[in-house]
């Protein structure tokens, strides 16, 4: 087995997920101005310290995904926030892609951005302790998006992205995200993201990757959150599922999912059916920001200090997300 394989296989064993905590700055802003604490670079770590330290970390999470600013501060305890995780019996990752930016010539679309000066800064994460690393490319749906020049630009990225992570033994996550913004039914999301996803592979491919060093972290098939015609969560996991025996290439060893915008129960709900059902050979688990901070970051907005209680609740959260990885979720385990 590579190391690579070792390291993905390792992150998602057991049911075990990803906690995505790798909100930039503007976004964390916003999280935590809807909380009504003040973002300064303090409470940003007294949030993120109080999850990484909590017991989920030995149980449920894999990894965890940090931010540029997260990955270089000292935990209250004086160690480094990579090392805190890894103490915790958890694998650290980070963000390398610097944001989506307009794309020209396709004004109503994105490109991330990222890939200049990347092999100098993997090396620095990588000797912070980065296990592991990830991109996002972001698409929209309508009758003519994602355009030809998303599709091809944006696999370009990912792809050279992996190489670069693989050339400095790290695991790139490849998340190819399809917005649930929109009209679109389940079906044209199916078609969509049948499309990303098989052309992320075929560059992918193309540029010599391990494939069996890689996490792909795409999103579940949905209806639109604006569409009319919602499906039930059976009808999810059998279209999420055939779009991935469709698109994912064999040796892919593990699949993460992101929850979109799914509150937290429809994320777990979705996730238990779509492994009670897996008729792949594919690993499959959660790698979420929102669903599985928001409950946690609410508890914590009314008293900052109260580690334990806000532990309590983001503890109940990864168990729930570990066991909709195993298929064993059921709603009455909410409570
Ligand atoms: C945590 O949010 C990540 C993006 O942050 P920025 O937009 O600030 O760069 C995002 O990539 C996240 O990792 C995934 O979308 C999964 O998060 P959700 O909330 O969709 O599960």
């Amino acid at each position: 087995m590579s190391e690579l394989n070792n390291i993905a296989l390792r992150i998602l064993e057991n049911g075990k997920g990803i906690l995505a905590a790798d909100e930039s700055t503007g976004t964390m802003t916003k999280r935590l101005d809807a909380v009504k604490v003040p973002s300064t670079s303090e409470n940003r770590l007294l949030f993120r310290e109080t999850l990484f330290s909590s017991s989920s970390m030995m149980d449920y999470i894999g990894g965890v995904i940090l931010y540029d600013e997260t990955i270089k501060q000292k935990s209250s305890k004086k160690n480094s926030i990579p090392e805190l995780i890894s103490e915790m019996g958890s694998l650290p990752g980070i963000k390398v892609d610097t944001g989506a930016k307009v794309l020209a010539n396709s004004p109503n679309e994105k490109i991330t951005e990222g890939l200049d000066g990347l092999r100098e800064r993997l090396k620095v994460y990588n000797k912070l302790g980065a296990k592991f690393t990830k991109w996002r490319g972001i698409y929209n749906i309508s009758k003519e998006y994602p355009s030809k020049l998303s599709l091809q630009s944006n696999a370009h990225a990912l792809a050279r992205y992996s190489a670069l992570v693989q050339e400095c033994n790290m695991v790139p996550i490849v998340e190819p995200e399809v917005l649930m913004d929109g009209e679109h039914s389940a079906k044209e999301c199916y078609e969509k993201t049948s499309e990303v996803i098989k052309k992320c592979f075929e560059e992918l491919i193309l540029h010599k990757i391990d494939l069996k060093g890689v996490i792909l972290k795409p999103n579940m098939i949905l209806a639109g959150n604006k569409s009319k015609n919602k499906i039930s969560g059976e009808e999810v996991a059998n279209l999420t599922l055939e779009c991935l025996k469709n698109s994912v290439p064999q040796e892919v060893p593990g699949i993460a999912f992101l929850s979109g915008g799914q509150s937290e129960i429809e994320a777990t709900e979705n996730l238990n059916l779509i492994n009670k059902l897996n008729n792949t050979s594919f690993i499959i688990s959660y790698s979420f920001g929102r669903a599985l901070q928001q409950s946690a970051l609410k508890f914590w907005s009314q008293d900052i200090n109260n580690v334990s209680g806000t532990q309590k609740v983001f503890n109940h959260r990864a168990k729930m997300n570990t066991l909709a990885a195993q298929g064993k979720w059921s709603k009455e385990l909410e409570n």
